[in-house]
């Protein structure tokens, strides 16, 4: 098997079976800019640890998968031109090639389930883009919560996707769709996507129960937790829409394909939002990552 390297913090934690929450590193690499990124990713390591879990931020760095990192190197990963926007299917190259990889969510869970981690936390999650019955742009991060166990917390799906499809795709892939609190799905800058949720649960401790649940069936599934973005952070969609599709032409216009989309989209709403989507992006995250550590704190308690 692969080696993987932990912090002495981290190794220690999966020893005790003790919590912990994985953390991406695209989201630092690109999907926000420096320097909130970096600020962002020790905010969020933070709320994980007040919350009683222990954070493990995840990367490829210098070919070396990585599960916990220091301060350096979330700043190599949110200052560094070098460092490539790694899915699952980059992971061989990125390690072979010695490369430094910032992990996107489906590579996030692979290194996370091949370490142990059981729960994960991002602010969104890739899905079907816009446009998809013509581009075939579909994240592999949803083939990847099709075949890896682990749960991952987001604020739902931006409507830089397309949110039915996404939803659909989800179902056709046996993939448990959990909206925490709310009866609609989250539109990761808006509280409600127009969308109903597949299932609600109210609470981090009824999200383990079904966790557990899942696992005594055997389903090798990952689960989608979709935690709405808190109320005073929030963007409503009739404010958000507009600037979307704005973005959304402008890329069409500048001919941008492939896993640069949603790096240029996240880019050009900060920019015309004036930098309040960014603030809201922080938020999420931050949010999502207490209701992850908090998972994984029920999860441990009950031993799973
Ligand atoms: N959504 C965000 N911020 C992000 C991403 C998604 O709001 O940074 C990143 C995540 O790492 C996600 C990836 O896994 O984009 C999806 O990229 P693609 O659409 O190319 O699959
Ligand atoms: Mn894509």
């Amino acid at each position: 098997m692969i080696d993987i390297r932990h912090t002495d913090e981290v190794r220690d934690a999966l020893h005790r079976g003790a919590p912990v929450v994985a953390l991406e590193s695209t989201i630092i690499s690109h999907g926000m800019p420096y320097p909130q990124n970096v600020e962002t990713a020790r905010a969020v390591e933070r709320v994980v640890r007040d919350a009683g879990a222990v954070p493990a931020t995840i990367a490829v760095l210098h070919g070396v998968p990585t599960v916990g990192l220091d301060d350096d190197a979330l700043e190599l990963l949110g200052n560094d031109r070098t460092v490539l926007k790694a899915s699952v299917r980059d992971l061989p190259y990125v390690i072979a090639a010695g490369r430094h990889g910032a992990t996107t969510v489906s590579a996030t869970m692979r290194l996370a389930a091949l370490a142990g981690v059981r729960v994960f936390a991002t602010g969104g999650t890739g899905g079907v883009h816009r446009g998809a019955e013509s581009t075939f742009d579909v994240s592999a991060d949803l083939t990847e919560l099709a075949r890896t166990d682990v749960a991952v917390v987001s604020a739902g799906v931006k409507s830089i996707l397309d949110i039915g499809r996404t939803l659909e795709v989800l179902e056709t892939l046996g993939v448990p769709v959990i909206v925490l609190g709310a009866r609609t799905f989250p539109a990761f800058y808006s509280r409600d996507s127009g969308f109903p949720a597949p299932l609600t649960l109210d609470t981090p401790a009824d999200v383990a129960a079904m966790l557990r649940a899942k696992r005594a069936l055997g389903l090798a599934c990952g689960t989608l937790v979709a935690n709405p973005i808190p109320q005073d952070a929030e963007i409503p969609r009739a404010e958000i829409d507009p600037i979307i599709a704005r973005a959304l032409t402008e890329m069409d216009t500048a001919g941008i394909v492939g896993k640069e989309t949603t790096p240029f989209l996240l880019k050009r709403i900060v920019e015309i939002t004036g930098g309040r989507s960014l603030a809201a992006n922080v938020a999420l995250v931050k949010h999502n990552a207490r209701v992850a550590a908090e998972i994984a704190v029920a999860l441990a308690a009950e031993g799973a």
